[in-house]
């Protein structure tokens, strides 16, 4: 049976163009699922949009227009952006879809007859920009959200509340005790700041407006961001609808791996809300959520309602998908914040994918094609030895730390690989064993070299999607091969003659 793997990005909102923060979760998400499916894995990667809400209504209201034909064209854009980034998505969920809805409104019920859902009224502060009731301390002194720094609104309204003092042993002592959350310092902040004082319940329909999926129980209630936005992650495998055989197989079957990624400002709603109304459900907990830190611009994060963002496909149009994939991957470490502007892509782009990557390929091409007329002896001539015990070594700590999903990590024991390569060329001077004519010591170098190269190119396959078979072909793998390639018969693979020479990764002036 092969193993399973489900993941998920957050459902972002469409209330707005999607920015390189959204690019960042959803190419990580990508990377993992590429790098999973060469690992053997059976994968399935969700993604979608979040269409409910005061702040969906009262952007298509600004522009005249039904919330439906406002969604039309954010979803659009949100897809031609996957696309320009080549994401593999399996799914992409609407929380307007009808089997959404009609899943959620049962869920709902579920939740009431169990006795975890009950009726109340709030009173309290509101941040239409965030979707998000705040206390005291997430505001500031003249009454702003702390967060999107907009003015929020006193509201008053009748309301269901999920009873999450229910679950607080559970959260505290099953779910913020294990391993779930990643990185592990966020598992105390999660405690310290949300379950310790004392976990609060949730409000979870709202009265006073009226974009949002109606309940069965009080037609005048429709559901709140969360119950809605959350369950996504279950209603789009089928849960409690008549197929749900991508349910069965990716969430009930206790041995798929099941990772969420997100952002640091919503990791409380996915590792104490979205548990609890799994345990309401008497579902099975994910595996693992990935909380991941913000791409910051001018100091502060990037987001749509500061306005300080940066448009991917500009940078992708200019660069290409691969150097974007590649800065996410690598200069972006999910355990702490980071910065994108456009100097710094261009130095890590030319440090490494030009300089090192590239040029790596680049010239080990030429000297295949120079002296061998492109194709090498392997049959005869083995690899260099320290090479072959360098390169097994670099496969086993990149997958370690990739079934860690460490990527930047991961990727960084490759370009360590790289230097490694260009300094073997450096030290073997292969041009000057063809002009002494020692033409068997020179075949070994060059037979090392693309025998290692190849392991640089398909551990990087994940991330340079948009390169990866020409890199491949350039070092004489063939699109057959290719298909069948993995981390176990990499160093076995047959080469053809090199034939093709294309200029991949230039340097940026
Ligand atoms: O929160 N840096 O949607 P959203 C890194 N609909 N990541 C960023 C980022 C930044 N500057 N800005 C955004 C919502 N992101 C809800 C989610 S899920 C059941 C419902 C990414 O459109 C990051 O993944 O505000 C963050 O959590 C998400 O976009 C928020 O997207």
């Amino acid at each position: 049976m092969p193993k399973k793997f489900y993941i998920t990005t957050p459902i972002y909102y469409p209330s707005g163009n999607l920015h390189i923060g959204h690019a960042y979760t959803t190419t990580l998400a990508d990377i993992l699922k590429r790098y999973k499916k060469l690992d053997g894995y059976e994968t399935y990667f969700l993604t979608g949009s979040d269409e409910h809400g005061q702040k969906i209504e009262q952007k298509a209201e600004e522009e005249n227009l039904t919330p439906m034909e406002y969604l039309k064209d954010k979803v659009e854009s949100f897809k031609t952006l996957w696309n320009l980034l080549y994401i593999d998505y399996d799914k992409f969920i609407r929380t307007t879809d009808v089997y959404h809805k009609e899943t959620v409104k049962k869920i709902f019920t579920k939740l009431l007859e169990e006795g975890y859902i009950y009726e109340g009224k709030y009173e309290g502060f509101y941040c239409v920009s965030c979707e998000e009731f705040l206390n005291f301390d997430q505001i500031t002194e003249d009454n702003r959200c702390k967060i999107s720094n907009n003015a929020v609104a006193v509201v008053q309204e009748d309301t269901y509340f999920l009873q999450l003092s229910k679950f607080q042993n559970f959260i505290e002592n099953d779910v913020l005790a294990s391993d779930f959350l990643i990185p592990a310092y966020r598992r105390n902040e999660m405690i310290n700041s949300f379950v310790k004082p004392e976990l609060k319940d949730l409000s979870v329909t709202r009265t006073s407006f009226s974009w949002g999926i109606p309940i069965n129980e009080n037609p005048k209630h429709v559901v709140y961001v969360w119950i809605d936005a959350l369950t996504n992650y279950i209603t789009a495998l089928g849960y409690l609808q008549e197929n749900d055989n991508n349910f069965k197989k990716y969430w009930e079957d206790k041995d798929t791996e099941i990772l969420h990624l997100a952002g640091k400002e919503i990791i409380r709603f996915h590792s104490i809300y979205w548990p609890a109304i799994l345990k309401g459900l008497n579902l099975r907990q994910p595996n693992h959520l990935l909380g991941h830190g913000w791409i910051l611009s001018g100091g502060t994060k990037m987001s749509k309602s500061i306005g300080n963002v940066v448009d991917p496909i500009e940078i992708i149009q200019k660069y290409g998908a691969d150097g974007f994939r590649f800065y996410i991957a690598y200069e972006l470490p999910t355990e702490k914040d980071g910065n994108f502007t456009e100097d710094l892509f261009v130095e890590s782009y030319n440090a490494h994918l030009a300089n090192n990557v590239g040029n790596l390929i680049s010239r080990t091409n030429q000297m295949i094609t120079k002296y061998f007329e492109g194709k090498l002896n392997h049959s005869v001539i083995k690899m260099n030895s320290v090479v072959e015990q360098e390169v097994i070594s670099t496969i086993n700590n990149y997958k370690k730390l990739m079934d860690e999903y460490k990527i930047s990590e991961a990727t960084r024991v490759v370009l360590d690989l790289g230097k490694t390569l260009n300094k073997y060329i450096e030290e073997q001077t292969p041009w000057t064993l063809a002009k002494e004519e020692r033409f068997e010591e020179l075949e070994k170098v060059l037979i090392t070299l693309q025998k290692a190269i190849v392991v640089v190119i398909l551990l990087l396959k994940p991330i340079l999607v948009e390169n990866s078979d020409k890199m491949f072909n350039d070092m004489g793998v063939s699109n057959k091969q290719i298909e069948i390639i993995n981390f176990d018969n990499i160093l076995e693979i047959k080469f053809k003659k090199i034939e093709s020479k294309q200029i991949l990764f230039n340097r940026i002036k």
